[in-house]
């Protein structure tokens, strides 16, 4: 029997859901319209789309190098791009329907020029942090145009017109007259992939290389070691991932796997900017490295337990020189991220003998590790910690504590540094509902400082809870949202416009390839097909 007690919390119970389930706001429950900017994602700076309309047919259409282009057909990342940006133009379109008859009378688009107006086209050359990503699109009869001063430029504009090209109501692929002038708000617009927290697969990295082009972001992160495991085979010390990977063979990345991650990452125009996370997050390093750690004292006994790198013995320093010698070569970028974030000094500060009363971050990075790295010629990025500990004046800080609250930002850059974001984007951390609308809203200039210092962004999926079965869905199109933050003007913050444009965005990375995850109930249309 039911008493009325129990029946007053049922009633209570089944109140509370329905408000659970029905507390969205109006854009979380809103299904989407029809943006006047189609689905373009991230927005170019500048769009002009008219009404006027042509076909395309698989059968005709072609991407080739304009006759002015500094570029030719040697090229080989221009000649990958136009073949990857055909294909996705023609996703799902079937090689011979015939079109409509009742728009039979509009005129076709048959070429896409590609012109590369620089006589340095940058085209066998790496991505950098000053690269020029500009280019403008005009699609008009006879043929569209695409001018970039630069490869990358051309890149950009290759994924921005394969966004312009739409089936019309009859499954006719089609695009619009329109006019595009297009750059990025920030040049430093990057996603951090964990691979030691779980090995991520190589077919997994590439396939978010791959979207991330899709995205426009230009710089890979890739924090390859931490305490768990060590997968980057070192051939300078190859028992660092002999006896700290998760399997000796099978999950590390060898030389010739590093190697296919950047050259696949240069053809989308990506920077790798690989992170050796020191003196803490180390653990793995002690398993193939005698002596890097400090060890743990219990009284006067070692307790078999370990700390952050040593600093007080030579041979660290020897050890850090061979290895960042190494790793230098085999990353081209100008930049390395040496990390510094969360040391527990607990274990060698209260200890250890040697090692009181030393402020460890500083003698450890900031005296000895910078300058070793700077011997290699690489510039370095650090977690904002050690900023707070004292650090030289050309370092990059990398801001990842203090929320969506920019005050962090605002002492970092006032004190001359330059500076990436990423406090406000911790794409690992996941609720119900829309949270991309959260990432959306950042400004990342939102401060009274040096707003010239910041250079941009990065959405962070760290690895604890997250795998190859995972890790694409869980980004995107999550990280989309950083991804026109980072990209597009200031003043581009319409969320029920985002919302339309976004939605369709999302179901043409699912038409990709890509199992990004839906925004809200609503469907794809290519599910029909
Ligand atoms: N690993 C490393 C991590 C984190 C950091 N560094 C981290 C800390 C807090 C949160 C998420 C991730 N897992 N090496 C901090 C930069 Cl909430």
């Amino acid at each position: 029997m039911i008493t009325a007690l129990k029946l007053t919390f049922l009633l209570l119970g089944i109140g509370f859901c329905y408000r659970l389930q029905h507390s969205d706001t109006n854009e979380e429950t809103r299904a989407a319209q029809p943006s006047k900017y189609g689905s373009l994602w991230p927005l170019p700076q500048k769009v002009q789309i008219s009404e006027v309309s042509f076909k395309l047919s698989r059968a005709s259409f072609q991407i080739i190098d304009a006759e002015q282009s500094f570029a030719d057909p040697t090229c080989r990342l221009l000649q990958d791009a136009y073949r990857r940006y055909y294909e996705y133009i023609f996703v799902g379109a079937q090689t011979h329907k015939s079109s409509s008859n009742k728009r039979a009378g509009r005129a076709e688009l048959t070429e896409l020029q590609v012109r590369i107006t620089s006589p340095d086209t940058e085209c066998g050359g790496y991505p950098e942090v000053t690269s020029d990503e500009s280019y403008e699109l005009s699609v008009d009869q006879p043929f569209a145009v695409l001018k970039a001063p630069k490869v990358w430029g051309a890149l950009r504009g290759l994924e921005t017109f394969s966004q312009l090209v739409y089936e019309d109501e009859y499954g006719a692929k089609s695009i619009n007259s329109t006019v595009i002038s297009d750059f990025p708000r920030f040049r430093h617009r990057g996603i951090l992939l964990d691979s030691s927290r779980h090995f991520l697969p190589l077919k997994v990295i590439l396939a978010n290389l791959e979207t991330m082009a899709m995205n426009k972001f230009n710089v890979f992160h890739w924090h390859i070691v931490d305490d768990q495991s060590f997968p980057y085979m070192s051939q300078t010390f190859p028992q660092l991932s002999k006896q700290g990977a998760y399997h000796p063979y099978t999950h590390v990345y060898t030389p010739t796997d590093v190697k296919i991650v950047i050259e696949f990452a240069r053809l989308r125009g990506i920077r790798v900017i690989p992170e050796y996370d020191t003196p803490g997050h180390t653990q793995s390093w002690g398993k193939g490295q005698k002596d890097l750690l400090t060890p743990c004292y219990s009284g006067s006994e070692p307790s078999g337990t370990f700390g952050p790198v040593n600093p007080i013995l030579n041979t660290t320093y020897d050890f850090m020189k061979r290895f960042f010698t190494e790793t230098s070569s085999v990353f081209p970028d100008a930049y390395i991220h040496l990390g510094g974030d969360e040391v527990d000094f607990t274990c060698c500060l209260l200890n250890s003998k040697e090692i009181r009363d030393v402020n460890f971050v500083f003698i450890f990075l900031s005296d000895r590790l910078l300058d070793i790295v700077t011997t290699t010629k690489k510039g370095y990025m650090i977690w904002q910690e050690v900023f707070d500990n004292g650090l030289k004046p050309d370092t990059v800080v990398h801001v990842w504590i203090g929320g969506e609250s920019n005050e962090e930002m605002g002492k970092v850059t006032g004190a001359g540094y330059t500076t990436i974001l990423s406090a406000p984007w911790y794409l690992d951390y996941i609720s119900y509902a829309q949270d991309w609308q959260r990432y959306y809203k950042v400004e990342p200039l939102n401060f009274n400082a040096q707003k010239k210092l910041v250079i941009g962004g990065e959405a962070c999926l760290w690895g604890e809870y997250v795998d190859a079965t995972n890790l694409t869905p869980r980004l995107w199109p999550r990280a989309s949202a950083v991804a026109e933050r980072l990209w597009s003007a200031m003043n581009v913050t319409d969320t029920t416009d985002a919302f339309n444009r976004l939605s369709v965005h999302r179901c043409r990375m699912v038409e990709r390839g890509i199992p990004a995850q839906p925004l809200f109930s609503s469907y794809c249309p290519s599910e029909y097909k």
